[in-house]
């Protein structure tokens, strides 16, 4: 695979969205480097010179190298995990990241466009919000994701990007259920948990297990050091304000 120009990534050591970025670029053994952005306190230069909705991740593409602080205009700046998760998958075609029969492609983005908003509102709900009745939500969620899928195997079979969009909020959910970590009152997070123990959820669990130990995944998670970042998130700290 020949890369043609310099890839830097912006992201953020927690985000599943980066994570998605950064799982694509282990998959195509992309060189690139890796800037760390505290998104509680955005550097202004980062709107203004990579990314003006000021998220993560963003990757800027192409151009002399320079410092990730003052990136080239010459270079393409993209945001929106999936967007570039497709431009990977354009830019390294042999990484597996997309199958390459235009059907196989239509059923990875089908995956996606199914559960992608369902997942992470879900989570959104539960985690940093926790209202009435969202651990339902989050329930249906997960019965959504494991009806889609195939007896076994990946979302479609083979690993592709339906697995990379998706395994980096299931994993990270399933972890915080299991550390009760949330907004929502100490035990329900335990409660939800032991629920998806339950044989009705065997799928998605060997689901979740599968993709926890897909080498790319697994190159790109470490596990600890994701439950101490999400002890120091203010989005999920129980008895203060509720996350916009
Ligand atoms: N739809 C975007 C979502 C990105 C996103 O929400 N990133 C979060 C981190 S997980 C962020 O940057 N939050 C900081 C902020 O909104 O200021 C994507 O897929 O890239």
């Amino acid at each position: 695979m020949v890369q043609t120009g310099q890839i830097t990534l912006y992201n953020n050591g927690n985000s599943p969205f980066g994570h998605r970025v950064e799982i694509a670029l282990a998959q195509a053994k992309a060189d690139y480097t890796l800037y760390t952005i505290d998104i509680a306190d955005k550097p202004a230069w980062y709107t203004e010179k990579v990314n003006p909705v000021g998220k993560i991740p963003a990757i800027t593409y192409g151009g002399p190298k320079t410092s990730p602080e003052d990136p080239s205009p010459e270079s393409v700046k993209m945001n929106e995990s999936l967007v570039i998760l497709q431009f990977l998958a354009d830019l390294f075609p042999e990484a597996g990241i997309l199958p390459e029969d235009p059907v196989e492609r239509a059923k990875a983005r089908l995956f996606i466009a199914a559960t992608d908003a369902p997942l992470f509102d879900a989570f959104r709900a539960f985690f940093f919000q926790c209202s009435e009745g969202v651990d339902q939500t989050l329930l249906k969620a997960f019965q959504t994701i494991q009806d889609r899928l195939p007896p076994t195997g990946f979302a479609i079979g083979e690993w592709s990007m339906a697995d990379i969009a998706t395994a980096p909020m299931l994993v990270r959910i399933r972890l915080l259920l299991k550390h009760d970590m949330g907004r929502y009152p100490a035990g329900e997070g335990r409660k939800l948990f032991e629920a998806l123990q339950e044989p009705k959820f065997a799928r998605l669990m060997k689901y979740i297990d599968d993709t926890e130990h897909w080498p790319s995944f697994r190159d790109t998670w470490d596990e600890a050091a994701s439950v101490e970042l999400w002890k120091k998130n203010p989005n999920l700290q129980r008895n203060t304000q509720a996350a916009a």
